[in-house]
């Protein structure tokens, strides 16, 4: 039987790459993203394994119709987020913060809800990208971390509410990986995403599309609660300790 999956964020990075690893794996895929120009060129290429929906995950009002055009899913991946611009709470706009907390958090929790009377039909599967930002703090990330520990604290909760129904909850916490994130975190300024990851051999959007997909395909009894990935050349730098004199 052909198993469908939903997967937010398809139109670029991480979401794009999965919808091509399941496409090509037989699944047939719905990608949302707000950018139509980009869902239409993946289907394009994806042809009638791939269904684009032109879709803001802060548009929660439209969940519930969104999950009744679509109908039971086998796996959902909650995979669009984005992060607010580097920046010390006390110096932080406001606006970005609540697009990042709508998208990240809001939307994530609501879409699921919508979604899970017909995962729990097919048994299925929800995977939700989180973050090693949800673990390990840094500096100027607080509302971001925060998101993603909401992510990963929100999947180990899911799965207790889920006993008994066969439904599987997975929390993928990479660290860095190449995509547009630190474009869209740095308001498109390409020199400064090029920095960051520049020397690094960083992880590819190719990378966890694989995981994710290695994830989805394990057998039915198996639930991989959470997994945390980084590419070699990320580790941690320790505490800051501020000095008197
Ligand atoms: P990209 O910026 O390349 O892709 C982000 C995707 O999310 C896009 O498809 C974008 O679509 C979608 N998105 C963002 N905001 C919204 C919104 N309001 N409504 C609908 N879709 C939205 O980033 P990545 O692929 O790297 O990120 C994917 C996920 O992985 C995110 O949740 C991110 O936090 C997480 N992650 C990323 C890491 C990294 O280092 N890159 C590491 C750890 C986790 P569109 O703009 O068209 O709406
Ligand atoms: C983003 C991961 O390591 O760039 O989720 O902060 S990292």
């Amino acid at each position: 039987m052909i198993r469908t999956v939903l997967i937010t964020g398809a139109t670029a990075g991480i979401g794009e790459a999965a919808a091509r690893k399941f496409a090509g794996g037989g699944w047939q895929v719905i990608g949302t993203g707000r950018r139509a120009d980009r869902l239409d060129r993946l289907a394009s290429e994806l042809g009638g394994s791939f269904r684009p929906i032109e879709l803001d995950m802060r548009d929660i009002a439209a969940f519930d119709q969104l999950a009744i055009d679509v109908g039971p899913v086998d796996l959902l991946v909650n995979n669009a987020g984005l992060a607010p611009p580097m920046s010390m709470l006390q110096n932080a706009d406001q606006a970005p913060i609540d697009t990042v907390l709508e998208t990240n958090i809001a939307g994530l929790v609501a879409l699921t809800r919508a979604m899970l009377p017909g995962l729990i039909t097919r048994k299925g599967a929800v995977i939700n990208l989180s973050s090693v930002a949800a673990t390990y703090p840094y500096r100027g990330g607080a509302v971001y971390a925060g998101s993603k520990a909401f992510v990963r604290q929100f999947s180990l909760g899911l799965r207790c509410d889920l006993a008994g129904t066969g439904v599987r909850v997975t929390s993928i916490e990479p660290g860095m990986v190449e995509t547009e994130f630190t474009l869209v975190r740095n308001g498109g300024d390409r020199e400064a995403s090029d920095a960051l990851y520049a020397g690094t051999d960083s992880m590819t959007a190719q990378d966890i599309a694989d995981t994710i997909y290695y994830v989805a395909t394990l057998p039915a009894h198996l639930n991989i609660n959470a997994l945390e990935l980084m590419p070699v050349s990320q580790s941690w730098a320790g505490f800051a300790v501020e000095r008197k004199g």
